[in-house]
């Protein structure tokens, strides 16, 4: 008998979980609408709803600090904004006014100049619902939101190959610039195989101007959410937002070698096509959040000894 209950439980314990089937709603300053005016303040608020129990889902896990992700990019890369929603755990609703005139926290800088200008924006959201999906528990949504206002025309970026390394410069405060600056980023990235395929590890090496002008490997970087350094990587090459290529990758802190960043590509089962990407690196130095904003071009080598597939 007890091995029956025990049964019993136990099938509807994995119901409970598996049909956890939310369904993400969003709202702009309260509606359904996925419009807004550029630059004015504009609260966003999300809800998952649970069908079957007529009611949001209230109950979420941080990760990395935090209970939502929210990552904003303007469709023509030029803008990215990395926010985090406050979940607000007796109704379920997660919200954040943007465009804001002050920072309501660190970790928001971001609500700002979220939507500076018009244009289409697209809108990424991670949360990790309690009684989730255990081999899946991330909740990856996203939306399009269109800002009206002055359009300024799109950006359009060159995509160097990546492996031969991108040098980028910014200043103390962050500010992208030019040879010379404070301090100077390289990007690059290599690939190892993997059963029958090659997995990218991405590289951002910092290096900082000493008294002598010289640049040498930076310190003293700080964890920022949990992490040593976060970064946002995208296709630039689909239009359509449900086709795009999103992956949010992170880093230890430097270990080894004094400001070396590492990002490995965690998604095993699907390999990274070939095409044009931007990723952002995001770093804290002395307390400050450095945003690196890279395009590249990934390229996969043609010559893999598919034969010899390790995991077979
Ligand atoms: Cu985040």
């Amino acid at each position: 008998m007890k091995t029956l209950i025990g049964l019993i439980f136990l099938c509807i314990s994995f119901q409970a979980a598996s049909s956890l089937n939310l369904e993400a709603r969003f709202l702009v300053d309260g509606e359904p609408q996925f419009e807004m005016n550029a630059g004015q303040q504009t609260n966003w608020s999300f809800s998952f709803l649970n069908p079957s129990r007529g009611m949001n889902h209230r109950m979420f896990m941080k990760m990395h600090a935090k209970e939502m992700h929210m990552i904003i990019i303007r469709d023509d890369y030029s803008h990215v904004a990395h926010v985090h929603p406050y979940l607000d755990k007796q109704t379920g609703i997660f919200s954040l006014d943007l465009n804001t005139t002050s920072v309501p926290d660190f970790d928001n800088q971001g609500v700002i100049d979220a939507v500076p200008v018009g244009g289409r924006y697209f809108v990424f959201t991670e949360v990790m619902p309690m009684g989730g999906d255990t081999e899946k528990p991330m909740l990856m949504n996203r939306f399009e939101v269109i800002s009206n206002g002055n359009t300024p025309d799109p950006i359009i970026e060159d995509h160097p190959e990546g492996k031969d390394g991108i040098d980028l410069f910014f200043d103390e405060n962050g500010q992208r610039g030019a040879s010379g600056d404070q301090f100077k980023v390289t990007f690059s990235y290599e690939q190892f195989d993997f059963c029958d395929r090659w997995l990218p590890k991405f590289y951002f090496e910092w290096f900082e101007r000493n008294v002598d002008g010289d640049y040498i490997r930076a310190k003293n970087f700080e964890r920022w959410l949990d992490m040593g350094g976060h970064s946002i990587l995208l296709d630039t090459d689909k239009s359509i937002l449900k086709e795009k290529l999103f992956y949010h990758l992170h880093a230890f802190l430097p270990m080894s070698t004094d400001g070396e960043f590492v990002f490995p590509y965690h998604d095993h089962k699907n390999a990274l096509p070939e095409g044009n990407y931007k990723i952002w690196g995001q770093f804290k130095h002395h307390g400050k959040i450095f945003t690196v904003p890279v395009p590249f071009k990934y390229t996969v080598p043609e010559d893999f000894p598919v034969d010899l597939n390790k995991c077979k």
